[in-house]
């Protein structure tokens, strides 16, 4: 009879890594990137040329803020604009300057994890945007958007920028679509970004750019490992390598070890053996077509209002609301 041995993780970061390294084929999660460090390299992403995603995006904005602000404001009425994982709010700031130029009523109310990342996001807006009413919300997206369900009744629309819901495969992007359609009313809308598929080299060329940015970010969490559990991980013995399927639109990071080794995790208590050549799956990125974004709504209980894109289709901000 196999003997099963309970251990008591402090944090769920403990967990995953421990369930992620002792399985095979080895994975863990690409939500483990952003600490301090990788909040850090994740902006130099943004700021890299190859990273087209954050252009595409700001510019979709730029050139439909008017038709957006409209939308949201649904003629002159009082709304919350609550964004999920805001980040530095570049792209975000189009629309606030826009919405505040036009004397809209709303508040704003940037959920995330990170207390570091909301108390720099709010400072830098109270010194661009003074007039700009803004409610930073710490915590997950879950509990955040409960809390302020819980607040009142005024109308939500719901930002989701980035394709970060590409961070998901579609089973479990239908699951997080589904549970943000529960917390909405039927006023309410859901921004939310998606990269669509196009030239592979493109997208090979975000996820693997010559300087190294994109390599370091996939590695940070090796470094995470170290910092946080007393990891002996050596990050240069391990390859950034990245591969796009064109048929399914998934991008995926790898870590591939360059040679056979043993690491040790101190606080786990594990010792982790790598064979030369073996990999860690760290990261899907995934790119879209309409016909799957028209499922993903349809299977979480969305319907689509209407997209915004660039010429070339290369990304598409859609409005969904709750059927
Ligand atoms: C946050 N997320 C949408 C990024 C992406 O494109 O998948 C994270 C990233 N990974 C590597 N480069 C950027």
């Amino acid at each position: 009879m196999q003997k099963t041995v309970e251990i008591a993780f402090e944090t769920k970061f403990e967990e995953e890594v421990y369930n992620g390294l002792t399985t095979f084929p080895k994975h863990l999660s690409s939500m483990y990137f952003y600490d301090e460090t990788g909040d850090k390299l994740f902006q130099d992403i943004m700021n890299m040329p190859e990273y087209y995603l954050t252009d595409y995006e700001f510019n979709i904005l730029t050139a439909n803020k008017a038709k957006i602000g409209h939308l949201f404001a649904r003629g002159d009425q009082r709304f919350k604009l609550i964004e999920l994982g805001a980040g530095d709010g570049k792209k975000t700031k189009i629309l606030l300057k826009h919405l505040i130029a036009k004397s809209y009523e709303f508040t704003y109310q940037p959920i995330d994890i990170s207390p570091t990342v909301l108390k720099v996001l709010e400072q830098s807006l109270h010194y661009e945007l003074p007039e700009l009413q803004i409610e930073p919300q710490q915590g997950t997206y879950f509990e955040a958007l409960k809390k302020i369900n819980a607040a009142n009744g005024t109308r939500k629309i719901i930002l989701f920028l980035g394709s970060n819901i590409g961070n998901l495969m579609h089973e479990k992007a239908i699951d997080f679509l589904g549970r943000i359609q529960q917390l909405m009313h039927t006023d309410d809308l859901f921004f939310v970004g998606f990269d669509m598929k196009k030239d592979p080299n493109t997208i090979l060329n975000a996820y693997n750019d010559e300087t190294g940015i994109t390599a370091a970010f996939n590695k940070n969490i090796l470094a995470r490992i170290n910092r946080e559990l007393d990891g002996n991980f050596d990050t240069e013995k391990f390859l950034h390598w990245e591969v796009y399927d064109p048929e399914s639109g998934t991008a995926k990071s790898y870590l591939v070890a360059k040679e056979a080794q043993t690491i040790s995790i101190e606080k786990l208590g594990l010792t982790v053996d790598f064979q030369a050549w073996e990999t860690l799956h760290t990261e899907i990125s995934q790119k879209y077509d309409e016909n799957t974004i028209e499922k993903l709504a349809q299977k979480s209980g969305f319907e689509i209002v209407c997209d915004f894109s660039d010429d070339a289709q290369g990304f598409k901000d859609y409005v969904f609301r709750k059927v």
